[in-house]
């Protein structure tokens, strides 16, 4: 059960934010009210939120997944692939601390975005993606070692269509894993039950369970479909700014 996201509302500068979509420039204010929408769902599965303000140093500050990998036995913070968002950091670490006093980091020359990494119930997916390079990878594999995880590395970097791995893959828990047929092949993903999101599909594979529920992207409906067929209520989220950004529903919080 999650209790808890921390998040970080979406800037007036979005629009300076990362970007390989080529869907154009997001709309702020569009922006703001679908991050609300996010919020209200998140409230609404039970979660007490933490809404730290937009920081104009960082456009894609809004994507606080990538910033921080929080697991039931601590917290790593990352560091980020893009130079842009190394600053990031600093604002998750301070919020957090009181919750994970005891933080790990990934050190230079080590890269990672944690929206390379998907967590299956205690088995860690770690993309090696354009973000998070191999010593980053391996430094992560360590420190996941040192908490008492198993981790398998999943090498994304030859798949353009996907930034990150999680814009992918996400886990639904009870051994089901949502997944863009590129990746469900993948040797690290043969122990679970794998729940294809059509290749038209694409951006629906980053889906959200969180407690009873799991948010989706609204506009997919074959994936919103299977998800419900598992016997999940889903929750529908309005998401064309993020994604012009390429970012999905999990980058826009941390949840604990
Ligand atoms: C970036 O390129 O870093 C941001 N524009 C989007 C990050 C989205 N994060 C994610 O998929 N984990």
């Amino acid at each position: 059960m999650f209790t808890h996201a921390l998040l970080r509302l979406p800037g007036e500068n979005l629009a300076q934010g990362l970007t390989q979509s080529g869907e154009g420039a997001p709309d702020p204010a569009l922006a703001l009210k679908q991050h609300r929408h996010y919020r209200a769902a998140l409230k609404a599965a039970g979660l007490a939120l933490t809404v730290l303000p937009a920081d104009p140093r960082h456009p894609d500050g809004c994507f606080v997944e990538d910033t921080a990998l929080l697991t039931a036995r601590g917290m790593i913070l990352t560091r980020p692939g893009a130079p842009s968002r190394r600053g990031e950091t600093d604002a998750i670490a301070a919020a957090l601390a009181p919750v994970f006093p005891d933080l790990a980091h990934i050190n230079a020359p080590g890269t990672v975005d944690a929206g390379d990494v998907c967590e299956a119930d205690g088995h860690f997916l770690i993309g090696l993606s354009a973000r998070t390079n191999e010593a980053g990878a391996a430094q992560l594999a360590g420190l996941l070692s040192d908490l008492g995880y198993r981790s398998d590395l999943i090498d994304i970097r030859a798949i353009k269509a996907l930034p990150h791995l999680k814009s992918g893959v996400s886990y639904l828990g009870d051994g089901r894993l949502l997944a863009t047929r590129d990746l469900a092949r993948h040797a690290a993903l043969a122990a679970y039950e794998r729940i294809d999101v059509p290749d038209v599909e694409g951006y629906a594979a980053n889906a959200l369970r969180v407690n009873d529920r799991v948010l989706v992207a609204a506009g997919y409906p074959a994936t919103r479909a299977a998800i419900e067929s598992l016997g999940f209520e889903t929750v529908a989220l309005e998401m064309s700014e993020f994604r012009k950004l390429d970012g999905g529903l999990s980058c826009l919080s941390l949840r604990w």
